[in-house]
């Protein structure tokens, strides 16, 4: 669901105003962000109460790290879906008012929309003989919408397309788990029903002037939480790979949105791929070298590395798995328990080879730094970069 005209037409003056100045200038810096704000509740319903209280703590954190950064185009994951703009009401009760001493933010164009978490599949897709669980939904969820998605902007922007419906089954060369013995772990019938995108995965124009830049955004199942078999190992992968096809008009024939149309993004299109990935380029569980899928593609430019103070002091401070790991400690993303995984960079904003990068970082400050209490509301960080159009 989009609520662009309708805020549109509530802060109609606000955007003649910044669309005057930005017009102004020859070039535009436009800082694009993914951030999972770990909004994923237990409850249904629990969300929008909090929304609409405006005096939810941990929102104030996660606006306050917002309106500190001052993205342009922000990804939230996991910020539960429902029928109603759960978007419109953040802006105006969190964003809009001054947390934790940050100036205001506003965004005048926003975009939301229905998900595969805990839309239930009516199949056993976990193989232990009961229906209807958190674990047979199309994507891991105890409810419809949750660990939604949600971009907010400040240029106007489209919901082009969305691929929620995409069977995994119609990619070639999928990576469908087996059992140690190499057969199917999914039988047929099931295998030929899953689909691909653990939430969504939507292509978003964003409209900068006379240019337009896609953003690609997702939040593929962590590839953990499974069997031998790796069936999540499997599905992180191919939702990734899925975007290394999508933006390669020599792979991309076979990807259909969910209208039908066919194909992907055209030869030289801009584009920034966001969200949470799952997948950490040295460490952790990953399977297939997921996130080099992307890292390593030639169609995009991954120069920019984000990094923080306060992931370089988290990997010494916190120790136990975190020493055993080969990544850049500074380049982590997300603070993950110390005993058995550790800290990861699983976040990600790539832009395309076309567009230059000017700057990019990690909102992670250092024990004595500003700012630091704000991140104890999510295991993971805001990811930022500076785009030049
Ligand atoms: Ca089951
Ligand atoms: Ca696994
Ligand atoms: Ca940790
Ligand atoms: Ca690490």
């Amino acid at each position: 669901m989009q609520f662009s005209r309708l805020l549109f037409a509530l802060i109609f003056s606000l955007a003649l105003i910044q669309s005057a100045q930005a017009n102004e200038a020859s070039t535009t810096h436009v800082r694009f962000a993914t951030f999972n704000i770990a909004m994923g509740l237990a409850t249904e319903g629990e969300l929008y109460h909090r929304l609409v209280s405006g005096e939810d703590e941990s929102l104030k954190k996660v606006a306050a790290i917002i309106q500190w950064v001052r993205p342009d185009v922000l990804l939230l994951n996991e910020f539960d879906h429902f029928e109603l703009d759960s978007a419109l009401l953040f802006i105006t009760n969190y964003l809009n008012n001054p947390q934790y001493g940050n100036g205001p933010i506003t965004y005048s164009h926003g975009v939301t929309g229905a998900v595969n978490t805990g839309s239930d599949s009516g199949l056993d897709l976990n193989k232990n003989g009961i229906l209807a669980e958190a674990n047979d939904a199309w994507g891991f969820g105890n409810f419809p919408g949750q660990y939604g998605m949600a971009v907010l902007s400040r240029f106007p922007i489209k919901l082009e397309r969305s691929f929620r419906f995409f069977k995994w089954t119609d990619m070639p060369g999928a990576m469908f788990p087996v059992n140690p013995d190499g057969s199917d772990w999914y039988p047929p019938k099931v295998r030929d029903q899953l689909r691909l995108s653990s939430k969504s995965h939507w292509d978003v124009s964003v409209q900068v002037n006379d240019q337009t830049v896609h953003f690609l955004v997702s939040h593929p199942t962590p590839p953990v939480f499974d069997g031998p078999e790796d069936r999540n190992g499997a599905r992180n992968h191919d939702e990734i790979r899925f975007w290394s096809d999508y933006i390669n008009p020599a792979r991309s024939a076979y990807i259909y949105d969910d209208k039908g149309v066919r194909g992907g993004l055209a030869e030289d299109t801009k584009f920034v791929i966001a969200g949470d990935l799952n997948a950490d380029p040295v460490d952790g569980d990953s399977s297939g070298g997921a996130i080099l899928q992307l890292l390593t593609n030639p169609l995009v430019n991954s120069a920019c590395e984000p990094l923080s103070e306060g992931a370089a002091e988290a990997t010494t401070l916190q120790a136990g798995k975190n020493l055993e790991q080969q990544g850049n400690p500074a380049a982590d993303t997300a603070d993950f328990n110390d005993e058995y995984t550790g800290n990861m960079r699983i976040d990600y904003v790539l832009p395309s080879a076309t567009l230059k990068a000017t700057g990019c970082g990690v909102f992670w400050p250092a024990e004595n730094q500003l700012g630091r209490e704000w991140t104890n509301v999510s295991d993971h960080r805001l990811v930022w970069i500076d785009i030049e159009l």
